[in-house]
């Protein structure tokens, strides 16, 4: 097939992937607008390279005619998560979009394949608008943790290395590591409460901090440099102290401070 020919194939994949990127990555976003956790923790795509669309192709016995038909996963999309649970989360947000039209799931979770891969994918129906038209397409969405994700990176490029010709030694070993990363999947949902809670302190530490930090530089403008330099100095003590619930009273008198301020102008200007 002509190069130029591959690449008006390729087109409408590469437009699903980069939009269905963004659109997954937005998702995580709604869900850290709302301060809530994400069970998307990494959003990744790609489209398959052409020598990996002939190789399987060779493989599974497809026709060139065949090829977008029969190859699923021309349109990849990977999403990452922190914990085993968040997949089946991740995989409800999917069955209720409206953009995406699933064909299968195939749950690699339950039951690992042979080789130890462990998984959720699902292929899925995606409508690009191109400039002749509306194209509908097949994507695989591969739904994993990231200890799924590290296993089957590695596994992939040794696969890549010796194609089928992997020695029965470390294929035993690469199964044992598979096993390894499940036991760690599952000593992480056992303290994922523990972890969560770890995590969301820190946002929420982060966030007021941050607010704290705007007051100072919003009061910079109004009040005198003195009160600042006094307020800057408080703040890096309570700061210094790590008590969360100090930096939050901190804040909320910055906020007063900041409204006296804010009704003082208001006056000023009246006068
Ligand atoms: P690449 O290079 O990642 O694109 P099926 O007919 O359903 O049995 P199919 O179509 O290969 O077979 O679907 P399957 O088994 O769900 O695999 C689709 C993709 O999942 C693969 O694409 C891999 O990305 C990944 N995958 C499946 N099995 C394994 C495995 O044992 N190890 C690793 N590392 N990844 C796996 P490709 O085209 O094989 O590869």
């Amino acid at each position: 097939m002509e190069i130029q020919l591959w690449r008006e194939i390729l087109a409408p994949y590469q437009l699903a992937v980069d939009e269905l990127v963004v659109k997954f990555n937005h998702v995580k976003q709604q869900y850290q607008n709302a301060k809530m956790y994400s069970p998307i923790e990494m959003v990744s795509g790609r489209v398959k390279r052409v020598t990996s669309i002939l190789e399987k192709a060779q493989r599974k016995g497809v026709s060139m005619e065949n090829l977008t038909e029969k190859i699923e996963d021309i349109a990849g999309i990977r999403l990452i998560c922190q914990f085993v649970e968040d997949i089946e989360t991740v995989v409800k947000i999917i069955r209720k979009r409206d953009d995406l039209e699933i064909k299968q799931e195939k749950d690699y979770i339950t039951k690992s394949k042979p080789s130890g891969y462990r998984s959720y994918h699902i292929i899925a129906y995606y409508t690009v608008q191109t400039v002749s038209g509306a194209k509908r397409i097949e994507v695989e969405i591969q739904i994993r943790t990231l200890a799924m994700n590290f296993w089957s990176t590695i596994e992939h490029s040794l696969q890549y290395k010796y194609k089928e010709h992997m020695p029965d030694e470390l294929r035993m070993r690469l199964l044992r590591a598979a096993d390894a990363v499940d036991a760690l999947d599952n000593e992480m949902a056992s303290v994922r409460d523990e972890i969560m809670d770890a995590q969301n302190s820190n946002k929420r530490k982060a966030t007021i901090i941050s607010d704290i930090l705007n007051n100072i530089e919003n009061l910079y403008y109004v009040a005198n440099e003195r009160e600042v330099t006094k307020i800057q100095n408080e703040f890096f003590k309570i700061y210094r102290e790590d008590d969360m619930q100090m930096l939050v009273r901190f804040n909320k008198q910055l906020d007063i401070i900041a409204e006296m301020y804010r009704a003082q102008s208001v006056l000023g200007s009246i006068v």
